[in-house]
């Protein structure tokens, strides 16, 4: 019995055949006969049979009776190998079982609409596929940390409770703070560049970013998981973008490595890794190019920037022209970019998005780091007093520099070509705050 206390779980995936095991897990499918039972258990390494033959084990066959699908269970057995056996041709004929918990019906089934998983968004979480979504982020944002801490990069962590409105204040969460109000911060944007006045030089943070807008497409969330960067002593916001270009090759070759087996078995599609460089294009260029290619142009209103339909066209465009699937945007108009992007001497903001299958995952600068031009790029702006706070960590010296902010749950999407809602583990939209 003694023994028996100290036999450790092995998690399913990591079974070997002819030993005896300690394994746990959900339970997947259940056929429960005259004579034999036999129980799929799953964890998040794999599946198993657990093959009961009930002459044997008569009070385990009692246990059986009281088990339903997606209980929790501990099976105790010998782990042999045959060949009849589906799963991997290894199953555990079991000494002892423990029900750990009893599952009621399950009220969602894998087909179910979109908004009934997310109600009950931890059985959903259950299957193979949707927890490919999980682990394959872990390892993108554990290849970008990684790439970054080789680098000098220092993850720092910004505040999120924060006194001001930051970059344009139309965006942002409100919330009563003691006395008076305080805001979500809506990116870590004024933060990074504080690091820079105080000679960081590199930094990063991976962390939550709020913003209150009312919209209900596939890629928008109130709020997102930020993949944020800054660093100093750059030339020219190409270098950011460089910069940039690096980072990705290097995660999706990592994801690809790991992962574009699973991706292309459960989701059908491949993880292809760019090569560099991205193409390059100006917001004017593009207009152009699917103007006269498709037909399509863009609405007054919106010149100067990229419309949802133009980003879809201009994926479409860099296929075409140039066989990749991203495409770097440049040449925005000014009214159209934040006041804390540095201008050219025509007023050209010096900054790009990055499109990836279509979709924007990247907003990047050059930041105007001299005080007294920036001053005058936030009053153009109508922005005096709310970024005062902001525009002091220029007063007393600020090297050069820039940088962009990635989009975690937008990675996540676009290499799986699923919506936002299932990109993220909890979702939060307009009308979503449960769970
Ligand atoms: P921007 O506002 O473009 O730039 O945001 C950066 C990236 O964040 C992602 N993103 C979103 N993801 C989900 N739901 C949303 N509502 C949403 N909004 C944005 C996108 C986007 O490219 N401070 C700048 C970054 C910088 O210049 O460093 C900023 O916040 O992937």
């Amino acid at each position: 019995m003694e023994n028996e206390n100290r036999l450790k779980r092995t998690r399913i995936g990591e079974i070997v055949p002819g030993t005896r095991v300690k394994i746990a897990g959900f339970i997947e499918n259940l056929r429960n006969k005259r004579t034999m039972a036999f129980i799929v258990v799953r964890d998040i390494t794999g599946k198993i049979q657990v093959t009961l033959v009930k002459e044997e084990h008569p009070e385990l066959a009692a246990l059986v009776d009281g088990m339903t699908l997606d209980s929790v269970i501990t099976v105790t057995g010998q782990a042999v190998a045959n060949d009849y056996v589906k799963l991997g041709g290894i199953e555990i004929l079991p000494e002892e079982i423990k029900i750990e918990s009893v599952a009621d019906a399950l009220p969602i089934k894998e087909d179910s609409a979109i908004d009934s998983r997310l109600d009950y968004r931890w059985i959903d979480l259950r299957s193979e596929k949707n927890q490919l979504i999980f682990r394959m982020q872990t390892e993108m944002t554990a290849a970008m940390r990684s790439f970054l801490l080789e680098r000098g990069f220092l993850e720092f962590h910004s505040p999120k409770i924060i006194g001001a409105a930051s970059e344009s204040g139309s965006e942002v969460f409100r919330l009563d703070y003691f006395d008076g109000n305080a805001y979500l911060a809506q990116s870590p944007q004024f933060y990074k560049q504080m690091a820079m006045a105080a000679g960081f030089e590199r930094v990063f943070e991976c962390a939550p970013v709020f913003r209150a807008e009312k919209s209900y497409t596939r890629k928008h969330a109130t709020e997102f998981t930020g993949f944020d960067l800054e660093f100093s002593y750059i030339d020219s916001f190409r270098d950011v973008m460089s910069f940039e270009e690096d980072l990705l090759i290097d995660m999706i070759s990592h994801v690809a490595a790991k992962y574009g087996d699973d991706i292309r078995r459960l989701y059908g599609i491949d993880v292809i890794v760019p090569k560099k460089p991205f193409p390059v294009m100006s917001v004017a260029d593009i207009y152009r190019e699917i103007e006269q290619r498709y037909g399509y142009t863009v609405p007054d209103s919106e010149k100067g920037d990229l419309t949802t339909d133009a980003e879809h066209l201009t994926y479409r465009l860099a296929q075409e022209l140039f066989g990749h699937e991203f495409m770097f945007v440049t040449d925005f108009s000014g009214d159209k970019r934040p006041f804390y992007h540095m201008r050219d001497e025509h007023g050209v903001p010096q900054g790009f998005d990055l499109i990836w299958r279509g979709t924007e995952i990247t907003s990047g600068s050059q930041r105007e780091h001299r005080y007294a031009q920036l001053c005058a790029n936030a009053a153009e702006k109508g922005l005096g007093e709310d970024v005062k706070f902001y525009t002091e960590f220029f007063r007393y010296g600020c090297p050069p520099h820039g940088g962009f902010g990635l989009g975690v749950d937008r990675l996540t999407m676009l290499f799986l070509d699923i919506s936002i809602k299932e990109a993220e583990f909890v979702f939060r939209g307009p009308d979503r705050l449960n769970p």
